[in-house]
C-alpha cells in the first residue's frame, strides 16, 4: 500500500494537473463542461478511496455523469455505503482536494485531511464505479483510475450503466450474505429483483397498453431494454430516443428535465403518442422520471413528481389500512418548494407533509423520519423508504383475513420493486404501473387526481448568486435584505399567488419560481419577481428579464 508521500501518488497527480478554476462538490457533485474534469476525477478517485479506508473497507460508489446537462458536460459524485449521497462534511473535503493547485498543494492538503479525518492508511480500500453513456466517460473514467492506482484501492468496473444501478450495487456489495442484503450484486441481480417483484404485484391483472419510453438517448435505453427483456408480456413497452451513439442526441429535446422545464412532449414523440396512451421520459443517467398523456381533446397533460407522489402515497396508504396495520404505520410525504400547491394541499388532506430545501439527500434524510416516507422532487426525482422496524414487521405480521394477507403481500412486494436508495426511473416507473393496474387507472383518471396551478419558472443571470441567502425551506429570502417584502407584496396581487426565489446549486443562475390561479398571472407573477431580483443585482438593463424591461 503506497504512503501519501509516495512518488507514485506525486507522479499520476503531475499527469493530471489542475487547471485554473475554481471547483465546487455541488448537490449533484462535481457537474461541469468535460474538458476541465480531468484532475478532479483523478482526484476523486483518491478520496473514494479515503472514504472507504475511512469506513473500514467498506465499498464506495464512483458515478461519472452529468445527468440531464448537455452532452459537452459531465461530472463525477460519491455513493456513501447503504446506497445513499456521500456524507454532507465530505462535500467540503471533496471541494478543498479538488482546488489545490500544484502537485506539492495536493499532497499537502491530502496529508492534512487524512490526519484531522484520522483515516488509517493501512484499512483497506474498495470501489465500485460506473459512468453513462457521454463521449467524454471513458477518458475521464481513465483518470480516476489513476487515483484509485496512486492510493491502492481494490476497484469494481461496473462499466456503462444508470445512477441508480450503481446505487443498487453499492449496497448490495455491502450488505452480501448479511440478514439484510438488499439482492445480488450484479446488474442482473438488480433486474431480477425489480421484474421479480413487479410480476407478483401485477399477477392476474389484465396486460397493459403498450408504454412509449423516451429514453433521452441516454444509459437509460441499455437498461430499459434489458428491463423489458426480463418483463416480457407483463408491461409491454415501446422504447423510444434510444440513439445513444449519436452525437449530440443525449437529453437534447427529449428526456425528463425538457419535458418538465418546457412542459411539452418531445418533437421525437409527437407521432409516436396516441390519443389515450402513456408516455414517460427518462433524464439521462435514468434517475428521474416524467409521465405524460394526451387528453380527450388531444392536449399534452404532464403527469410529473408530485402526481407520482400523490398517486404513490394514496395507495400505500390504502394498502397500510387494507392490511390492518395503520395504527403502526404512518405514512408521509416529503416535497420541496417546488411542488405544485395543489399538489401538497391535496397530499396534506390526506397524510403528514414535509417541506425541505431542494437536492435528494434533504428529502431522503426526510423521508427516513416516517414509517414510509414518500419522497418526490416534482422534477421527477423521488422514491420510496420502508424504516427498517417497517419492513421488520411486514415480515413478522399476522394477517386476519385473506384481504389483510393479500395487501400485505402487495406492500412487501412493494419493498422489494422500490429502489430504495435513491430515485430510480425504471423502478418508479415499475411502481406507478403496479398502481395504475390495481386502481384500473388511465392517464386521465391519475391526473384528475387534482389540479395543477400554473406555475413558471424563470432564471435570472446574476453578477454574485450567493448574495441570496433563504429560509423556510427556501420559501423565504432573507438576503438581500427587503427583497421578500417586495416579493410578497408583488404575490398578494395575485390570486392564488405564490413566489419564492432562491440560487442554483447546479447552475450560475437564480430561480424564481411563481404559481396562480390562471396562467397568464402566474407568467406574469414569475417575470415581475424575475424583474425584482435583477434589479437587486444591479446589472446592465439591457439584460434585464426580457418580458419587463
Ligand atoms: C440536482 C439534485 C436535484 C435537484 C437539482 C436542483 C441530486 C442528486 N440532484 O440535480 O435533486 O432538484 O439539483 O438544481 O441531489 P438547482 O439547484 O440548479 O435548481
Ligand atoms: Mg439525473
Amino acid at each position: 500500500m503506497p504512503g501519501l508521500s509516495s512518488d507514485t501518488i506525486r507522479q499520476l497527480s503531475d499527469l493530471h494537473p489542475k487547471p485554473d478554476i475554481k471547483f465546487q462538490y455541488g448537490t449533484a457533485g462535481f457537474r461541469t463542461v468535460a474538458t476541465v474534469l480531468d484532475s478532479v476525477l483523478f482526484r476523486v478517485g483518491i478520496l473514494a478511496g479515503l472514504r472507504s479506508k475511512k469506513l473500514d473497507g467498506k465499498t464506495i460508489g464512483v458515478m461519472v455523469t452529468a445527468s440531464h446537462n448537455p452532452e459537452e458536460d459531465n461530472g463525477v459524485k460519491l455513493v456513501d455505503p447503504r446506497g445513499e449521497m456521500l456524507e454532507s462534511s465530505w462535500e467540503a473535503h471533496a471541494t478543498t482536494l479538488s482546488n489545490a493547485s500544484t502537485t506539492d498543494d495536493f499532497i499537502q492538503v491530502l496529508e492534512t485531511f487524512v490526519q484531522t479525518a484520522k483515516i488509517d492508511l493501512s484499512k483497506p480500500s474498495r470501489v465500485v464505479y460506473a459512468r453513462d453513456t457521454r463521449p467524454s466517460g471513458p477518458a475521464l473514467i481513465a483518470a480516476l483510475e489513476d487515483g484509485f492506482k496512486a492510493i491502492g484501492v481494490d476497484a469494481h468496473d461496473a462499466g456503462v450503466t444508470t445512477t441508480p444501478i450503481l446505487h443498487y450495487l453499492v449496497r448490495a456489495i455491502n450488505t452480501k450474505g448479511t440478514p439484510e442484503s438488499y439482492g445480488e450484486d450484479s446488474e442482473e441481480g438488480y433486474f431480477l429483483k425489480l421484474s421479480e417483484a413487479y410480476k407478483k404485484l401485477v399477477a392476474g391483472r389484465a396486460t397493459p397498453e403498450p408504454l412509449l419510453l423516451d429514453c433521452a438517448n441516454g444509459v437509460g435505453a441499455d437498461a430499459a431494454k434489458k428491463l423489458s427483456k426480463y418483463l416480457g408480456d407483463k408491461l409491454p413497452i415501446v422504447l423510444t430516443n434510444t440513439a445513444i451513439g449519436t452525437p449530440g442526441a443525449l437529453n437534447n429535446a427529449c428526456g425528463a428535465d425538457y419535458v418538465k422545464t418546457s412542459q411539452k412532449l418531445p418533437p421525437s414523440l409527437s407521432n409516436l403518442l396516441k390519443p389515450g396512451q402513456r408516455g414517460c421520459s427518462l433524464d439521462g443517467d435514468a434517475d428521474r422520471l416524467m409521465y405524460f398523456h394526451l387528453d380527450e381533446r388531444g392536449q399534452f397533460r404532464m403527469l410529473d413528481g408530485d402526481k407520482i407522489a400523490a398517486l404513490v402515497a394514496a395507495f400505500i396508504v390504502e394498502l397500510v389500512k387494507g392490511a390492518g396495520l395503520e395504527e403502526h404505520i404512518k405514512v408521509g410525504v416529503v416535497q420541496t418548494a417546488y411542488a405544485n400547491g395543489a399538489s401538497t394541499k391535496y397530499l396534506a388532506d390526506r397524510l403528514p407533509v414535509k417541506c425541505v430545501p431542494t437536492g435528494v439527500k434533504h428529502l431522503h434524510h426526510a423521508a427516513e423520519h416516517y414509517d414510509v416516507g414518500v419522497y418526490f422532487e416534482a422534477n421527477g426525482h423521488g422514491t420510496v423508504l420502508f424504516s427498517p422496524s417497517t419492513q421488520e414487521m411486514l415480515s413478522q405480521h399476522q394477517p386476519s383475513t385473506p384481504a389483510q394477507s393479500t395487501a400485505l403481500n402487495h406492500l412487501i412486494n412493494l419493498t422489494q420493486v422500490i429502489n430504495q436508495t435513491v430515485g430510480d426511473a425504471l423502478s418508479d416507473m415499475l411502481l406507478v404501473e403496479v398502481v395504475l393496474s390495481h386502481k384500473s387507472y388511465s392517464g386521465i383518471e391519475w391526473d384528475s387526481l387534482y389540479t395543477d396551478l400554473p406555475n413558471r419558472l424563470v432564471k435570472v443571470k446574476v453578477a454574485d448568486r450567493n448574495i441570496f441567502r433563504t429560509e423556510d425551506a427556501e420559501r423565504r429570502l432573507v438576503s438581500p435584505v427587503g427583497l421578500q417584502d417586495k416579493i410578497e407584496g408583488l404575490v398578494r396581487r395575485y390570486e392564488g399567488g405564490r413566489s419564492f426565489v432562491r440560487p442554483s446549486g447546479t447552475e450560475d443562475v437564480v430561480r424564481v419560481y411563481a404559481e396562480a390561479v390562471l396562467r397568464p398571472q402566474a407568467d406574469e407573477l414569475a417575470f415581475r419577481v424575475a424583474g425584482l431580483v435583477y434589479d437587486e443585482t444591479g446589472g446592465d438593463p439591457a439584460s434585464r428579464p426580457r418580458e419587463f424591461i
